[in-house]
């Protein structure tokens, strides 16, 4: 099976296209909560009228590969069991001036059921999306996904990838993300490396100690690392939690403070822009610091995505 239209199964999932819902109901529900997909932009609820009366084409939509967003800061990097957002930016042409006034991720299960996530409705060429993991574990009936776009005329067309959303990063439509540990890092001061559920990966570093520091040296080649590459720092943040010092080497150091009223995992708690005077000899070097200073010294290091 191949990456394109899917146009048995599509036929299949147009006799229930019968509404706009997002598809929290129905049998849905009796399914195990896979995936669901929130509203990643608040576009007002346009009724745009059907174009065929303006003399359009009826050609479907033509759709781009699916292209990634970065990790903008205060979004949550979804790991495989827990809930989280996953920002996708999808860009496609119309076939014509009417376009694209809706988008869905549809879910295909192995027994030919199919799920349907309304995820955007508007009107525009270009958008970003969050999409949304719930807090079940993905079942292993899900066997792909797929994004389903309508233009205004009512035209439709799909674009199928396969994998669960988070599963995106090992296919290339996402970034990379690499845990807590990897090889090339070295740890001064006193972490403690443990286990945490919620945690990507399901593990954490966590300090307590004021100039405690983590060095990672990412070789610039193999990260995928250039200049105007972004760097996410994803930890934890919560009401015991501290502040931590960035810095790229050839970069001036920003300090970062993961305190938050409610405690939340997985947070992109800073977006570093990488420059030609970051790398050198084909190193990234990014160090971290517990900063200290405050009433709370605890900060956690959980994974570093790299765009
Ligand atoms: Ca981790």
């Amino acid at each position: 099976m191949g990456f394109g239209d899917l146009p048995d199964i599509y036929e299949r999932y147009r006799h229930d296209d019968r509404d706009n819902m997002i598809g929290m109901q129905g049998n849905f529900m009796n399914r195990r909560l896979a995936m669901s997909i929130a509203l990643g932009l608040c576009a007002p609820a346009l009724f745009i009228s059907n174009a065929a009366s303006a003399g359009v084409d009826v050609t479907p939509p033509s759709l781009t590969v699916p292209e990634h967003a970065s990790f903008p800061v205060g979004r949550q990097v979804p790991s495989l069991d827990w809930p989280g957002k996953f920002p996708v930016h999808y860009a496609w042409n119309a076939s014509d001036d009417s376009g694209i006034c809706s988008a869905a991720v549809l879910e295909h299960w192995g027994d030919g059921y199919i799920d349907k996530f309304r995820i955007w409705r508007g009107k525009d060429s270009e958008v970003d999306l969050d999409v949304v993991q719930s807090n079940g574990s993905h079942s292993d009936n899900v066997q792909y996904h797929s994004i389903r776009v309508k233009d205004c005329a009512g035209n439709k067309a799909t674009r199928t990838f396969p994998g669960i959303p988070l599963v995106f990063e090992e296919q290339g439509y996402a970034e990379e993300i690499v845990n807590e540990t990897p090889a090339n890092v070295s740890w001064h001061g006193n972490w403690r490396l443990h286990t945490e559920d919620t945690a990507y990966g399901g593990s954490l570093a966590t300090t307590k100690d004021p100039g405690a520091k983590v060095v990672y040296a990412f070789d610039a080649a193999t990260s995928n690392l250039e200049a105007g590459s972004h760097i996410g720092l994803v930890m934890p943040v919560g009401p015991h939690r501290g502040k931590v010092t960035v810095s790229l080497f050839g970069s001036e150091d920003t300090v970062v403070d993961t305190y938050a009223p409610q405690r939340q995992p997985r947070q992109v708690v800073a977006d570093i822009e990488v420059s030609a005077d970051n790398i050198n000899n084909n190193k990234v070097t990014l160090t971290l610091t517990n900063f200290g200073g405050g009433a709370k010294s605890k900060v956690s290091i959980d994974a570093i995505a790299i765009l």
